[in-house]
């Protein structure tokens, strides 16, 4: 009987007092059950809501009013050098046609506008045939204009250093309409275009192609202002994979 009365005094007192210690520390730690208390899923509910999108004005009136550019990067054809920029900004008279080709030879090279925006081929021959919309025979770029192609430019001449700049009011290339020349492409040829032989000035291979395209115009650059250089860059599109 005292051994059971004894015994049972001590534990207790003990156990009590590891439960204390223990238990209630663990208890304390465990049951207030934060899963339990916490209402479901807070931080949804807080994030913020996402900012509302920046009003952009500039963009919404920019491309309206302004008048249409275009551009060509000269690409070189299988084999050649020859690339550069071309643009093309009206201007009064006409469209104001700037080049600047590097890789030539010295000497002239022929220089036109053709009637397929394709330079794919390695020789450019996707080009297709001088761009012509009015049917008339191919001359100089000064002929009437019953006497020339649109896309007659005419002759580069390019100095011993290879490079050739040229900048020209051209009174029958257009941006617009039938005789726009965006989409056409810019060929630059290995001969002398003679302004006489049919249908293409006997300029021999194309060295060189770009596509015209039209670019956002700013507003239009100053008549004696050249268009920035764009040369920098190492090189132009390359023809296509077609080697
Ligand atoms: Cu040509």
């Amino acid at each position: 009987m005292r051994t059971r009365t004894a015994w049972p005094v001590i534990p207790t007192t003990f156990v009590c007092a590891l439960a204390l210690v223990f238990g209630c520390n663990q208890g304390e730690s465990s049951t207030p059950s934060p899963q339990a208390s916490a209402p479901t899923a807070p931080r949804a509910a807080v994030t913020p809501p996402s900012p509302p999108p920046a009003p952009t004005p500039a963009e919404a009136t920019a491309p309206a009013a302004t008048p249409k550019s275009a551009e060509a990067k000269l690409a070189p054809t299988q084999g050649n050098q020859a690339h550069g920029t071309v643009t093309f900004t009206p201007a009064e008279g006409g469209v104001r046609v700037v080049v600047h080709v590097e890789g030539l030879e010295m000497g002239a090279h022929g220089f036109h506008v053709h009637e397929k925006g394709d330079c794919s081929a390695p020789d450019a021959s996707s080009a297709g045939g001088h761009f012509a919309p009015h049917g008339s025979p191919h001359g100089a770029p000064d002929a009437e204009p019953s006497h020339r192609h649109v896309g007659d430019l005419g002759n580069l001449e390019a100095d011993a250093s290879g490079k050739a700049d040229a900048d020209r009011i051209d009174s029958m290339i257009e941006l617009e309409g039938d005789a726009s020349v965006i989409g056409k492409a810019v060929i630059v040829h290995e001969n002398k275009d003679d302004f006489t032989t049919q249908p293409s000035g006997n300029a021999g291979a194309r060295i060189a192609c770009g596509v015209i395209e039209g670019t956002a115009g700013t507003p239009s650059t100053a008549p004696g202002t050249a268009p920035a250089p764009k040369a920098e860059t190492p090189s132009a599109p390359a023809p296509p994979p077609t080697h």
